[in-house]
């Protein structure tokens, strides 16, 4: 039997992480498309973050990417957090944008490309003490698009030691998360393609450092939640880049194209304990919304990671553990079905009268104005966007 009280108060403890390169303008290489309202600076990113922390209650904390966020005073960036009753979650480094980064960021070739970008992870280490943030948030678009471009090895060990430099700066107080993606931008070999490359790292670095599952950076058929259940197993999952895909790196809303997957990746994380924030999981969002209100949509993004929690938690896990200790094949696969075919809309509904928040987060979002309002106010400046 479900206790839904129990579901009910993990619900409520979950948090959910939004990148502030969410609320920028994005787009593909064909186009931008711009909104009005757009967050023209990280301060009224994070406004944007706060407000979709005010509809949802469960998205206390924003991502940042440097230098996409950059400010000469992070101490008064995490301030403006706090007031707004957020915090500044994981710093994500950016080495792959510079134009010396051609044949790579750590992994290159010439120890004055690799020594800069060191540099900039320590900088961000540094920037993650100054805004109390817990992780710094490691992705390398290093790589090679031809077969003996460079040596697979070697870039291996570069990235051994810039991550072992960058580690040894973190002191006690920090994670490392390591994501890994299959290809793109380097089509014939990334240097951090796959979950294992990634743990070998992190193993060789020490507990501070885990993997993190970007969903959409695999290949198409690779079962995400074996995965996932293999790395929380060893202590090794760090946390969760959620999104949604259909073919490549799509970067669409969390549960919009395979709700199902997300179910079966969050049944994992409830089997493992691991919904809450003690359960050492982050779960963070990397969404680019090119064509969507951005605001709205991260809020949307939030309530269908707390859907597929929901179902995940009423899963009746003894009797799953009955059936599959009998070997009662369609009898376990039916308990498993029944939780992700139940409406969980009502329940989650009820979570957020209990917190004090409105039933319907969209409802009450679209009738706050705060859409309005940003639209009408940040007037001038240049919007944020991919660079900026
Ligand atoms: C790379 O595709 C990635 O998933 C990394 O997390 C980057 O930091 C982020 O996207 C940038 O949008
Ligand atoms: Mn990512």
């Amino acid at each position: 039997m479900i206790d839904l009280n129990s579901v009910k108060a993990t619900l409520k403890r979950q948090q959910i992480e939004t990148p502030s390169w969410a609320y920028g303008n994005s787009g593909t290489r064909f186009k931008v498309f711009p909104q009005p309202g757009v967050a023209r600076d990280p301060f009224e990113k994070i406004e944007d973050a706060a407000t979709v922390h005010r509809f949802t209650g469960v998205a206390p904390s924003v991502a940042l990417h440097i230098p996409w966020d950059k400010t000469d005073d992070y101490s008064r960036l995490a301030k403006h957090a706090s007031e707004l009753g957020i915090k500044i979650g994981a710093i994500n480094p950016n080495v792959f944008q510079d134009v010396d980064y051609r044949l790579g960021s750590v992994c290159n070739p010439d120890p004055k490309i690799r020594r800069k970008a060191i540099d900039h992870l320590l900088e961000c280490v540094d920037i993650a003490h100054e805004t109390d943030s817990f992780a710094l948030s490691l992705w390398f678009a290093d790589g090679t698009n031809y077969p003996g471009q460079d040596s697979i090895r070697a870039r291996q060990e570069r990235l051994g030691e810039a991550l072992s430099t960058t580690y040894s700066h973190m002191g006690n107080d920090l994670t490392m998360l390591i994501e890994y993606k299959l290809y793109e931008p380097s089509f014939y070999t990334m240097d951090l393609p796959d979950w294992g490359t990634s743990l070998i790292h992190c193993m060789a670095l020490g507990e501070q450092a885990k993997v993190l599952v970007d969903t959409g950076h695999h290949a198409l058929a690779t079962n995400i939640e074996f995965l996932v259940s293999s790395l929380i197993r060893v202590q090794r999952l760090g946390g969760f880049h959620f999104n949604s895909r259909f073919y490549g790196d799509d970067d669409l809303m969390v549960g919009s194209a395979d709700p199902y997957q997300l179910f079966r990746i969050m049944f994992e994380i409830v089997d493992a304990d691991a919904v809450t924030p003690e359960g050492g999981v982050a779960f963070m969002l990397d969404q680019c919304h090119n064509i969507e209100p951005k605001v709205q949509a991260e809020i949307r993004s939030v309530m269908n990671v707390q859907e597929a929690t929901a179902k995940a938690l009423l899963v009746d896990r003894a009797e799953l553990a009955k059936a599959q200790l009998a070997g009662e094949v369609l009898e376990a696969n039916a308990i498993f079905q029944e939780a992700f075919n139940t409406d969980v809309r009502g329940i989650l509904a009820e979570v957020r009268e209990e917190m004090g928040l409105d039933r319907d987060p969209i409802a009450a979002y679209k009738a706050s104005g705060y859409q309005k309002k940003i639209e009408e106010s940040r007037i001038g400046g240049t919007q944020a966007g991919w660079g900026a």
